[in-house]
């Protein structure tokens, strides 16, 4: 295996504990991922030690917490791809970031009858905020339909581009179906369109090798507790010259370089964008995050993940359960995110007995509502997602937890 497995594991505290009697086998890495001790003491480190707020203080204590805080984004950068701390920006969420880049880059550049172009694989958060701008403009929002409910369909995306869009905004990685989508392929495209190209990145940057400057969006959204980080972190990366051209899209302290009683003037990058005081200790706990994927390697992260989804596909298929998303013969495209359906069985039962068995999954429309209820048809789908702690042993459980739903509801196999 391309990870030493039971080492990692041993990093993280939670996985040691026990659920409903039964040992946890945490199957829910797309909602957020579990935390090793060098982030959990990275924070607490920070408390015990570092704690001050940044960029106004002039003692010793405030400069060192403004330095760490930089070197976060100066980490962060690297991590995909590129330089410097002036191009990241913290939000709290992808969520977040999608929306400042709705308001503050859309409220100057989409107007009325202009359109805006997503995809029908898209989690909420890369669909509301454009459809909040698409009211405000008087826009149009169109979606790029998926072909066997599997992979955005090219001919359909193809055509959408050639209404012109002024955005193209879609996921890299479906949190449902697991596709990985064709990335730097469509920004091209975009951007031979005339558009620029938001990537929601939530799933693909804490799970493989992500290249900023080779993908070449204008911007990638994503989130610090779905890689290892704390909550209440999520990260913007924008090119910096198309983050020049934006309004703030907070207003308050640390933002501005003057204030009048009628007028201010705003700070450079990324300080613009970051108003009040930030997550100084989300920072600090995402930068240790970051150190520890690299550390593994996000290649054999990515190679334990394609393992584990490979065998998954597999023994799901045994079990007789339909999975959606990309089958084996695609495993190139496809991430660590299983939803799968069982006949006669309703997702949240299946998640309810797998919990008694110690198995967390989710089950719902995993914020993904379109995607879910019109092009899949259902109502809700339980969903099992990998991350570098899980094991082939624990993907066993899972699916012999599944003939404990046969058994429990009475359906034959
Ligand atoms: N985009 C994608 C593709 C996601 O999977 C998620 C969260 C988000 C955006 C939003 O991230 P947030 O950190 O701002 O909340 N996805 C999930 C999920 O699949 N289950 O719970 C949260």
């Amino acid at each position: 295996m391309p990870l030493d497995v039971e080492k990692v594991r041993r990093d993280f505290p939670i996985l040691n504990t026990v659920t409903n009697g039964k040992p946890l086998v945490y199957l829910d890495s797309a909602a957020t991922s579990q935390k090793p001790r060098q982030v959990i003491n990275a924070v607490s480190k920070h408390y015990r030690k570092n704690n001050a707020n940044i960029h106004r203080g002039i003692y010793k204590l405030a400069e060192e917490a403004t330095a760490q805080y930089i070197k976060s984004k100066e980490i962060v950068a690297k991590f995909i791809g590129t330089e410097g701390y002036r191009s990241i920006i913290y939000f709290r969420s992808t969520t977040e970031a999608i929306n400042a880049v709705a308001r503050a880059w859309g409220d100057v550049n989409v107007g009325k009858g202009d359109h805006i172009l997503i995809t029908e694989m898209e989690h909420h958060s890369n669909i509301v905020p454009w459809q909040m701008l698409a009211k405000r403009k008087g826009a149009i929002l169109d979606y790029a339909k998926l072909s066997e409910g599997k992979f955005i369909d090219h001919q359909d995306f193809i055509s959408k581009l050639a209404l012109k869009p002024k955005m193209v905004a879609f996921t890299h990685v479906s949190n449902v179906l697991g596709t990985i989508n064709m990335a730097k392929e469509m920004t091209k495209l975009a951007h031979e369109a005339g558009a620029a190209v938001l990537i929601d990145a939530a799933q693909s940057v804490p799970h493989m090798p992500v290249d900023v400057r080779d993908i070449d969006a204008d911007f990638f959204a994503f989130s610090g507790h779905k890689m290892l980080g704390p909550s209440g972190i999520g990260v913007l990366y924008g090119q910096e010259e198309v983050l020049e051209g934006m309004e703030p899209f907070h207003g308050g302290g640390d933002m501005i370089r003057s204030v009048d009683f009628q007028e201010s003037t705003w700070n450079e990058l990324p300080w613009k964008f970051e108003a009040g005081t930030q997550n100084i200790e989300g920072a600090i706990g995402l930068a240790a995050a970051v150190k520890y994927l690299k550390k593994l390697g996000m290649e054999n992260v990515r190679e334990h993940e394609k393992a584990l989804t490979r065998y998954a596909l597999e023994k799901l298929g045994q079990a007789g359960v339909t999975t959606y998303g990309p089958g084996i013969e695609d495993i190139e495209r496809r991430a660590g995110v299983i939803s799968f359906s069982m006949k006669g069985a309703h997702a949240h039962d299946i998640a309810q007995v797998l919990d008694s068995e110690g198995v967390a999954i989710r089950s719902g429309h995993h914020c993904a509502m379109p995607l879910v209820t019109k092009v899949l048809g259902e109502p809700a789908v339980p969903r099992m997602s990998f991350y570098i702690y899980n094991t082939q042993a624990e993907i066993d459980t899972a699916v012999a937890a599944l003939g404990k739903v046969r058994e429990v509801l009475k359906i034959g196999a």
